[in-house]
């Protein structure tokens, strides 16, 4: 009877929802305009662009939770090995696009829109970007989540919700001044805010022995507790039903905190301080490679791998009696050391709180962290201070120390008392600071280390983990960085892609990026090459109305886009490419008009991010700006040169420079870029790379020949005698006239300057005056073909069709195959 009922009731609910929402044109109006009454509270009679996206974007919402559900639905059926993805950082850029593109209903709301008097594009320019992280790191994992949902992966994102996201770049008389992205303040439709899913989070306080069922325990009584809540933001597959979930974690005040101050009657003060906890998750830490052993950065770790960790746990435990069946059922992926916390977090919680003994937990935390590194250097590398974690989380030094101690006896059997190695190895730095490395403390519970790129991956294995390398051959791995095609061609450069579903027939490649190659055998058909360059030409012209539009300066778009946007950085080589500029203008200025009218016209473009304390990548920026109002104010020089620094690039930016670059720029000393996933994006849209042997970009070469691209500079291996040159090494005359000119104050600010004209003559660390012959050479050869424009073209054809192994789906494959050991679970239409 209860069964029955139980039916009748199931049966009379479905009826009432109707089944699945509806994509029909005239559905989704209703919806609109339901969303406008209901949601944004407006009069459906009258809302302007921003209230329609907020309408537009709470009803693919409604989609989005539909599906979520489904597939939640299906994986605890199917209770497939699951992976946990953890990372600090995601650049996830707008939602919307990318949400109905994924969904299969962008047409369908196109018209929709129409209908009701809006245009799409312009709509969706309403939203802001979601920019919870600094740069390549964090938008690989905003791409590796939108791979991981389409290839209908088992998987769940975590990673911190910031209230405030990457800082804006305003720039006020050519100097970059920050200001906070408070990014919340006109609400997010794209999360969901789950009240129930919260979890406690502890910090200080003491460490107890005590016997507990005539075993010793540890307990932990903390002196700080915070509530962590999740919010969860759906990441849609495209050509699927599934969509998984990135699951941000929010600090809450806890109710258990501070219970004792209500006591005694200091109300106000009570309340006060525990506004304070909510900071935890408040700001995102803007320099991506400098580590300073903060305190609150420290907490933020801690804090989101703790309420991950516990959020893993619990859901494994909701349908599995004991912990038998978890390295089978559960992969933990660390991006970077960042999170690396959370292999202590899963031995205390299977240690002190499931009491499962700790061989058992060292057991399974050896099976199920897998550690992929971004990093280059030595000095890039985290180190967390004893002393800070000693008093924030006491416990998990504790262990910590422990598990250093086993694998310190472990050595020693394996390599006798060889001190040296011993204590490179050690998870602990004796030192000044004494403090943990992360990256070792990574490395000895993971079962597999991944780098980025070949050559970074050589590196890890000959310089940064040798000695790891060495004793675990075994561990080190790499999969190449990868980007996706979703984003970086069919939400950004609609044309480009229906150019290349007419071409290829289908619109396959979509889902299966190899079919790309299919382009080849097109590389010269007339006809492709003049759809090819209409398309770049729209682009060009979307790209140089923004330009105008930001900056007042008028461009050709006859002109080669010369394009190099990315974070701001010494060994990024942004000087470089502004001392070429430079070389260029003092060359055109020499000029007899016969020989002007041979000069290639440039618009040279410039953007990205310096991190607020880096002075020297402030420098850059500003002497971009000096150049560039000198360079752009001549009217002598007219069309044939001009210089942009496009202000606050941010995935969006991005999303409508790549697409109208012809040429882009990657030129970071060899052996600094642990991979490089910009080159990637500009590969997809049929630009030209002119850029250095190093990270990602020597695989590129060899998928589209370097004959396809230009390149130039020292090599890995030629690297290490150059600098030992030190000040003796010879530099070509023109670089040093440039550098004059700048000494000279031609561009003005000659104090301002010095010090930055100080890094590369002298030491020149970066080699700038050592590479800089070859580099001019290298534009001089870009200059040559972009004048054959057929060749250029079948170049740039032949860029998108070779870049298919760059997409993030070869790279999350890989991974699911040979790390995590997960498989497709697909959920049914
Ligand atoms: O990660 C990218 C690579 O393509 C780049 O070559 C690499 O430089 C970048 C601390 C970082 N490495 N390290 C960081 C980011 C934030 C932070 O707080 C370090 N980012 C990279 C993707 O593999």
């Amino acid at each position: 009877i209860e069964s029955a009922e139980k039916r009748t009731k199931a049966e009379r609910m479905f009826g009432l929802l109707d089944g699945f929402l509806k994509n029909d044109s005239i559905s989704l109006q209703k919806d609109i305009l339901h969303h406008v009454a209901y949601t944004v509270a407006r009069s459906p009679f009258s809302f302007d662009d921003f209230e329609a996206y907020q309408a537009l974007a709470h009803s693919v919402r409604d989609r989005l939770i539909e599906r979520c559900h489904d597939t939640q639905i299906y994986f605890n059926n199917k209770d497939p090995k699951r992976l946990y993805f953890l990372s600090l950082e995601y650049l996830m850029g707008r939602s919307l696009s990318n949400s109905v593109i994924n969904l299969g209903i962008r047409d369908q709301y196109a018209d929709a829109l129409n209908q009701l008097g809006f245009e799409f594009e312009v709509v969706a320019e309403q939203e802001g970007d979601a920019a919870l992280g600094n740069g390549g790191l964090a938008r690989l994992s905003a791409c590796q989540m939108d791979s991981l949902a389409t290839l209908d992966y088992p998987v769940w994102g975590y990673g911190l919700r910031y209230q405030y996201g990457l800082f804006r770049q305003v720039i006020v008389d050519g100097f970059q001044h920050e200001q906070p992205d408070y990014w919340l303040n006109f609400g997010n439709p794209w999360e969901i805010e789950r009240v129930h899913v919260s979890y406690t989070v502890k910090f200080y306080g003491t460490v107890k022995e005590e016997l507990r069922n005539g075993e010793n325990c540890k307990v932990w009584e903390p002196g700080e507790i915070v509530e962590a809540v999740a919010y969860d933001n759906p990441i849609p597959g495209y050509g699927t039903r599934n969509t998984i979930t990135l699951r941000l974690w929010a600090a809450k005040p806890s109710d258990q905190q501070d219970m004792e101050s209500y006591n005694t009657g200091d109300y106000i003060n009570a309340v006060l301080n525990r506004h304070g906890l909510e900071n935890i998750s408040s700001i995102l830490y803007p320099d991506d490679r400098s580590y300073q052993g903060k305190e609150l950065r420290l907490k933020q770790q801690y804090f989101f791998v703790s309420a991950s960790v516990q959020d893993i746990i619990r859901r494994f435990k909701d349908t599995h009696s004991n912990f038998d069946e978890f390295p089978e059922k559960v992969a933990l992926q660390l991006n970077d050391t960042h999170p690396s916390l959370a292999i202590a977090e899963v031995m205390r919680l299977l240690v002190d709180v499931e009491h499962l003994g700790w061989d058992r937990a060292w057991d399974m935390v050896c099976k199920i962290f897998s550690f992929t590194t971004h990093t280059v250097s030595r000095e890039g590398l985290e180190k967390i201070p004893v002393d800070l974690l000693s008093s924030l989380l006491p416990r998990h030094l504790q262990i910590i120390y422990d598990i250093n101690f086993n694998f310190m006896e472990e050595l020693k059997k394996r390599i006798g008392l060889d001190y040296d190695r011993l204590s490179r190895m050690s998870i602990i730095e004796e030192g000044a600071v004494k403090s943990i490395r992360m990256a070792n403390l990574a490395i000895v519970c993971s079962h597999t280390v991944n780098g980025v790129s070949r050559v970074h991956s050589e590196l890890l294995k000959t310089r940064l983990f040798k000695d790891f390398y060495e004793h675990w051959p075994h561990k080190f791995h790499y999969k190449t960085n990868g980007v996706t095609q979703r984003r970086w061609i069919v939400v950004s450069n609609p044309g480009l892609s229906s150019l290349i579903s007419k071409w290829l027939g289908t619109e396959a490649w979509i889902r299966n990026i190899d079919l790309l190659t299919v382009l080849q055998e097109h590389a010269s058909d007339p006809d492709l090459h003049r759809e090819w360059k209409m398309v770049k030409k729209v682009n060009k012209m979307r790209l140089a109305e923004y330009i105008e539009a930001m900056s007042g300066l008028k461009v050709s778009i006859d002109a080669m886009f010369d394009v190099q946007t990315k974070r701001i950085h010494e060994y990024k080589r942004q000087l470089l490419n502004i001392l070429g500029i430079i070389h260029r203008y003092d060359c055109i200025k020499n000029m007899d008009s016969k020989d002007r009218k041979r000069v290639v016209p440039r618009v040279c473009i410039i953007g990205g991010k310096a991190a607020p304390g880096y002075e020297i990548a402030k420098k850059i920026i500003k002497l971009c700006y000096a150049v560039a109002e000198k360079i752009n104010d001549d009217s002598d020089i007219g069309d044939l040169l001009k210089l942009v620094f496009i202000p606050d690039y941010n995935v969006s930016v991005a999303e409508l420079v790549i697409p109208g670059a012809d040429l882009s720029q990657h030129l970071s000393t060899a052996g600094h870029e642990a991979s490089g996933t910009g080159s990637m994006k500009f590969l997809m849209n049929g630009c030209l790379l002119l850029a250095t042997e190093d990270g990602s970009t020597i695989e590129i070469i060899e998928e589209i020949g370097a004959d396809n691209m230009f390149l130039f500079g020292a090599k890995l291996h030629e690297v290490p005698a150059l600098r030992e040159e030190g000040p003796s090494l010879k530099v070509p005359l023109q670089f040093s006239r440039v550098v004059r000119m700048i000494r000279e104050g031609h561009f003005g600010y000659e104090d301002y300057f010095k010090s930055l004209c100080d890094t590369i003559e002298g030491r020149d660390h970066y080699l700038l005056g050592a590479d800089f012959g070859s580099y001019l050479e290298a534009q001089a050869a870009a200059d040559k073909v972009f004048v054959d424009q057929e060749k250029w073209t079948r170049m740039s054809i032949l860029s998108t069709a070779g870049s298919g192994r760059f997409s993030s789906d070869k790279t999350i494959e890989d991974y699911a195959e040979k790390t995590w050991g997960i498989q497709p679970c697909r959920c049914p239409l």
